[in-house]
């Protein structure tokens, strides 16, 4: 087999064995891993940069040769060189979980995944209901954006955060994340609608991590894993590190081991009293840190 029949290509899913590899400005080859990756005990996975060679042009077959260096490792998902997170949540119906999305913030800070914040139905949300979560999540380092993904409002903003990027929609389920990407990549028609009517379809459908390709560089996934996890056996000492409003009262506490719970004489405390800090950000702060601390006990 010549040099020139081997392409590079994405991983878009990977179903009983084959995998679907996007080659650019070419299309989708449905590819299987010769025996190199069991032996190797490598396993593709979504998301993977790979190396196909082609078997049969006509037919789009091909076979996986080689999987390039991983940026990003996820676990749940499995999902490799993600490069940002995008947390959809709704702005009400469902109303939002806040510790759910800090918990979505500490996973993606801790693996070095940068994030937006995207909150949805801002058509049905007051728009004091808005101004309260900007503010909760002004402090918090990342981006947040609103958007009614419904009525398409807010989806340039999104398309330019998208741009030549590997982005994973996380947040739970009804919020929106199949209507968005029915916008933003039509030919995905992911299937949109009442939470309770898509559980009863979902017995009899198996739900895999699929990749859209939108653009030339630009990935988007959508996955049904990611609703809700923990944190796993994060110890509870080091959460306070993935809350960036607490950062400019480092050092400045009584003492230097603060937990910014109970001891006295504690600047991050001080700061939640006067409103420089958020308040609902520092309570979801204590309830995430006594979660981590009583899992461990175990
Ligand atoms: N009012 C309003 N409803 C929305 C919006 N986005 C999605 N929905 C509705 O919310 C429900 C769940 O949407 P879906 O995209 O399936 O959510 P997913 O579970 O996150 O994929 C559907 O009935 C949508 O029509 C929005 O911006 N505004
Ligand atoms: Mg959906
Ligand atoms: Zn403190």
């Amino acid at each position: 087999m010549d040099r020139e029949c081997e392409l590079t290509g994405r991983i878009m899913k990977g179903i009983a064995g084959f995998y679907y590899v996007n080659v650019e400005d070419d299309g989708v080859y449905e590819c299987h891993a010769v025996g190199i990756f069991r032996k190797d005990k490598q396993k593709p996975l979504v998301g993977d940069l790979v190396k196909i060679r082609v078997l049969d042009s006509k037919k789009r077959e091909g076979s996986l040769v080689g999987i390039c260096k991983r940026s990003t490792a996820l676990i749940r998902p499995e999902v490799a060189n993600v490069d940002q997170a995008l947390i959809v949540f709704a702005q009400i119906f469902p109303e939002p979980n806040l510790i759910l999305l800090d918990k979505f913030l500490i996973m993606m800070l801790e693996h070095e995944i940068e994030c937006v914040i995207c909150f949805n139905k801002q058509d049905i949300a007051k728009d004091s209901k808005r101004e309260e979560l900007l503010n909760i999540y002004s402090g918090c380092g990342v981006k947040v954006i609103t958007i009614s993904a419904l009525e398409a409002q807010g989806l340039q903003q999104i398309r330019e955060l998208l741009k030549n990027k590997f982005t994973v929609l996380a947040g739970p389920s009804g919020v929106g994340k199949s209507t968005l990407i029915n916008h933003l990549c039509p030919q995905a028609k992911m299937e949109t609608g009442e939470i309770s009517k898509k559980m009863e379809r979902g017995k009899h459908t198996t739900r895999h991590s699929e990749l859209f390709y939108l653009d030339k560089g630009t990935y988007l996934m959508d996955t049904p894993g990611f609703t809700a996890f923990s944190l796993m056996d994060m110890p509870e000492n080091t959460i306070k590190n993935y809350y960036p409003e607490f950062y400019p009262y480092e050092g400045k506490c009584k003492y230097q081991e603060c937990s910014h719970i109970h001891e006295p004489k504690c600047a991050v405390k001080d700061a939640v009293q006067t409103g420089a800090i958020s308040r609902i950000r520092y309570e979801g702060y204590l309830t995430i840190y006594e979660e981590q601390k009583n899992r461990r006990k175990y």
